[in-house]
């Protein structure tokens, strides 16, 4: 089984993970350094002040990445380091420019991501997501970086993930800015679609036109019964897929949170902004999803992964229960299931015709050891990224569009909520000194890329390591 020519491999990172220098070169906080910063909320006090250094680092990780033969780069700019206080920062700039200059010199297409959670606290204290200005303000931003780099991006994204932005932050609390109003939620599901409408307009209208623009969205692989399936669905990807894709939001959805809010958050035409033309759309996938219906009386079970507060961040569902799946499961507690990756994708080709596809994350955090020899030998991660990068193999066969695949993460990194105890690198990253060890991911990796993904799903495709 063969992958297009062409086909995009890449690895995935985001600013706050990686970067540290929280506080250099003019840098202003944003939501998740206040978040990190209070007691309580990220497992161990970790923050992101230094992470992987990557801000000092960062020719060396363009290096690494040159040796892995990634044809692209997903890495995420930060809001309040390129406009703190509203104000542009040269030297905030400079570094994605050098960054993705370093980029092209290695032959590597740069996506860049505009959104991928670290709000700029003052945005935040004027209203943050819920609140309608947020939207402008996000595409004015875009405007400002889509001058600054639209001459050398190959592809932009706006949001990453805004499910988690406006649910894991706005209503479970358990994600910065660890507020917990369903309503707000919604409010900031509005006008993060809202805002990538705007930035969409905004970049394509300054940036080099051979640009591709794209969204990328944590879609909910579900499982289970239908109308637990059909509820959940609404509220955590049809609330973004529908109006993204122009179909504006879905009744349904309207329906299921009648008793929260009548919607009119939502102005005469907003969903004709929100349904700005993409040219792909990045999903990220990691596990499926099993509901069923609770009774209200049994024990209910909380399998969805981040309940570690009371509340839920699935808004107008509070009938459906999270089923716990079968294993083997990563660290993260998530349960391993390629099948996941196909049927998403199938889907998504089959009742969002016409959209090309990227698979924008999918990898897993396993404890790894460092052996005697100083390698990593994480073979349960060289399986999870064989069987899922098959999967998507088979769902090209099956017809869908998909243009690429991102592997993440490149390094370990600051896992949000969990700190630097979960390790989804395909380099290893030692805390504090940033020392950075191929992991056997890595090199297989490596050979993947070097083969176009041949082989990967054959029968005999052991997933050996050929070495270093
Ligand atoms: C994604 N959930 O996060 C993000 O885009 C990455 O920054 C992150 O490191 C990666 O996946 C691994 O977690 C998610 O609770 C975090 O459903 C939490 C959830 C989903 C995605």
């Amino acid at each position: 089984m063969g992958f297009p020519d062409g086909f995009l491999w890449g690895t995935a990172t985001a600013s706050y993970q990686i970067e540290g220098a929280a506080a250099e070169d003019g840098r202003a906080p944003s939501i998740w350094d206040t978040f990190s910063r209070t007691p309580g909320k990220v497992l161990d006090g970790d923050t992101g002040d230094v992470a992987t250094d990557h801000y000092h680092r960062w020719r060396e990780d363009v290096a690494a990445m040159a040796r892995l033969g990634v044809g692209a780069y997903r890495f995420s700019i930060s809001w309040s380091r390129v406009l703190p206080g509203g104000v542009p920062n040269q030297k905030g700039i400079d570094f994605y420019s050098r960054l993705v200059d370093e980029l092209l010199d290695h032959g590597i297409a740069p996506v860049a991501t505009l959104y991928h959670w670290d709000l700029p606290q003052d945005v935040e204290d004027a209203g943050g997501w819920p609140a309608r200005d947020t939207a402008k303000r996000f595409a004015d931003y875009a405007d400002r970086i889509g001058r600054a780099l639209g001459d050398r991006v190959h592809t932009w994204t706006t949001l990453n993930e805004p499910w988690c932005s406006a649910f894991l932050g706005y209503a479970a609390g358990v994600h910065a800015p660890g507020r917990t109003g369903p309503v707000d939620a919604l409010k900031a599901a509005h006008h993060l679609n809202l805002g990538h409408g705007l930035a969409n307009r905004a970049l394509r209208e300054v940036v080099a036109p051979s640009a591709l623009h794209s969204v990328t969205l944590n879609l909910h692989h579900l499982r289970g019964e239908d109308e637990a399936v059909r509820r959940v669905d609404a509220v955590s990807n049809r609330v973004f897929l529908d109006p993204m894709l122009g179909r504006g939001y879905p009744g349904d959805l309207k329906r299921d949170t009648a008793d929260l809010t009548d919607w009119s958050f939502v102005r005469d035409g907003d969903e004709a902004a929100i349904a700005a033309p993409l040219d792909v759309l990045g999903v990220n996938y990691y596990s499926p999803t099993l509901v069923r219906t609770w009774d209200g009386t049994s024990p209910r079970e909380h399998a969805d992964g981040h309940r570690q507060g009371a509340a839920t961040p699935f808004v107008g569902c509070g009938d459906v229960e999270f089923a716990v799946q079968p294993g083997p499961y990563t660290a993260m507690g998530w349960p391993i299931d390629a099948t996941g990756m196909d049927g998403l994708l199938l889907r998504l080709h089959r009742e969002y015709p016409g959209v090309p596809l990227m698979v924008t994350e999918n990898g897993a955090a396993f404890d790894d050891e460092v052996a005697e020899d100083g390698g990593v030998r994480d073979e349960r991660r060289v399986a999870y990224l064989r069987d899922h990068i098959a999967a998507v193999g088979r769902a090209i066969a099956a017809g869908a569009d998909v243009r690429g695949y991102f592997a993440w993460s490149l390094l370990d990194n600051f896992e949000w909520a969990y700190g630097y105890s979960k390790r989804f690198g395909l380099i290893r990253v030692d805390y504090p000194t940033g020392e950075r060890t191929w992991k056997d991911s890595a090199f297989w990796y490596r050979d993947a890329i070097g083969a176009n993904g041949a082989r990967i799903g054959d029968p005999d495709d052991d997933g050996t390591v050929r070495g270093q």
